[in-house]
């Protein structure tokens, strides 16, 4: 196409040539240099237009317009490519930007999250329930923060009694000195469960009511100040001593297996008689002796008897007709047996190396 012949000017050539660059051109920049190269100083159309006032004024008008509707025709062909590019390029941008959100997923396989569980103290008390609950047991709760009387006095323990000494006590300052207590033990829910079983007019209980209690014990392998006990509670017509004996010899069997023995050995307590305590050869030795179980070679799991009839006369049950027995074992005890675990306070320091072994 002569360049110095505006009358000749390809306009149909021109605006091919112009439409098949924008296409081909892939980013903003591209399309920059098609426009400069059709468009620009050195294109032909610039060429064209500079030979336009060489020509008459017929002509000058005539080229000029063509060289005008060329021109126009280019920059709409190049302003459209330019709206899909920038379009296109936006959506390059966005799929660079996108966040994936598989990746938290995938990272995770490769380093898993460490996932908590229940502390060895719950899978305990879950445990001891569904043995007692197998045997016929019921679960059943009570109050941490109780009264004198439902802790002490319906136990059979007046006040200056010298058992109140068998269990240190945290007062609370509520009310009058001296009459709300933390718990000492669970056995204040057993006369709760009696005087629901009174009003409902059927006082048979077959129950265990696991639970915290707290004494103002010094912590040491075998102690802690806040620790968890399971009470059970049987009331029945006929019961005798050696129903309780053999709860507690099935619980034994089917708590620690059959290789450890138990024994019960002639105790007091002031809201059953006869009372024993319940022992198991101590697992960390075998029975050898060693400091766990002061060198004994047995461990006391908790305290039982028959309930004393004080303690049913106390909440309107009949004793000439009913009878029954109670027993109450530590929960941390079970669990610092079942696993071998020498020293009691390591359930309490919250060491996840010691945690996460159960
Ligand atoms: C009692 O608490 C009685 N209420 C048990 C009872 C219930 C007797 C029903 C008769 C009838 P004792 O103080 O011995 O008894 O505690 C029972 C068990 O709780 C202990 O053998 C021990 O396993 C656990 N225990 C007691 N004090 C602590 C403590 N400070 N830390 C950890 N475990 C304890």
């Amino acid at each position: 196409m002569p360049t110095d012949s505006p009358q000749a000017f390809d306009a149909a050539g021109f605006l091919a040539s112009v439409g098949a660059a924008a296409q081909a051109a892939q980013s903003t920049a591209e399309l920059d240099l098609v426009a400069q190269e059709h468009l620009g100083k050195r294109s032909a159309l610039a060429g064209a237009h500079k030979v336009l006032g060489q020509l008459g004024d017929e002509e000058r008008k005539a080229a000029g317009a063509l060289l005008y509707e060329a021109r126009q025709g280019a920059e709409a062909l190049l302003s459209a490519r330019r709206v899909e590019i920038e379009a296109l390029e936006r959506q390059r941008q966005l799929e660079t930007d996108r966040l994936d959100l598989t990746e938290v997923v995938l990272s995770s396989v490769v380093q898993p999250i460490s996932v908590g569980h229940a502390h060895l103290i719950a899978q305990t008390q879950a445990e001891l329930e569904d043995v007692f609950v197998a045997m016929g047991f019921t679960v059943a709760e009570g109050p941490e923060v109780e009264t004198d009387w439902y802790n002490f006095e319906a136990l059979n323990i007046p006040p200056a009694h010298p058992a109140r000494g068998m269990w240190d006590t945290f007062y609370l300052d509520l009310g009058d000195a001296e009459t709300v207590v933390l718990r000492t033990h669970t056995s204040p829910v057993q006369v709760h469960l009696m005087e629901e079983a009174v009003r409902s007019g059927d006082p048979r209980l077959h129950a265990v009511m696991p639970g915290r209690c707290f004494r103002r014990d010094t912590p040491d392998a075998r102690h802690l100040h806040t620790f968890h006990q399971i009470e059970g509670l049987v009331i029945d017509e006929a019961i005798a001593f050696v129903d309780l004996a053999g709860v507690i010899q099935t619980f034994t069997t089917a708590y620690f297996g059959p290789g450890i023995n138990s024994r019960l050995r002639p105790a007091y307590f002031p809201f059953t008689e006869p009372s024993a305590e319940f022992e198991i050869t101590c697992t960390i030795c075998r029975g050898e002796g060693c400091r766990t179980c002061s060198q004994t070679g047995w461990i006391e799991l908790g305290g039982c008897g028959m309930i004393d009839p004080a303690v049913l006369e106390a909440v309107g049950i009949d004793h000439e007709r009913w009878s029954g027995f109670a027993f109450g074992f530590g929960i941390d005890r079970c669990a610092q047996m079942r696993h071998q675990i020498a020293d009691m306070r390591a359930l309490v320091e919250n060491d996840v190396r010691f945690i996460s072994q159960f």
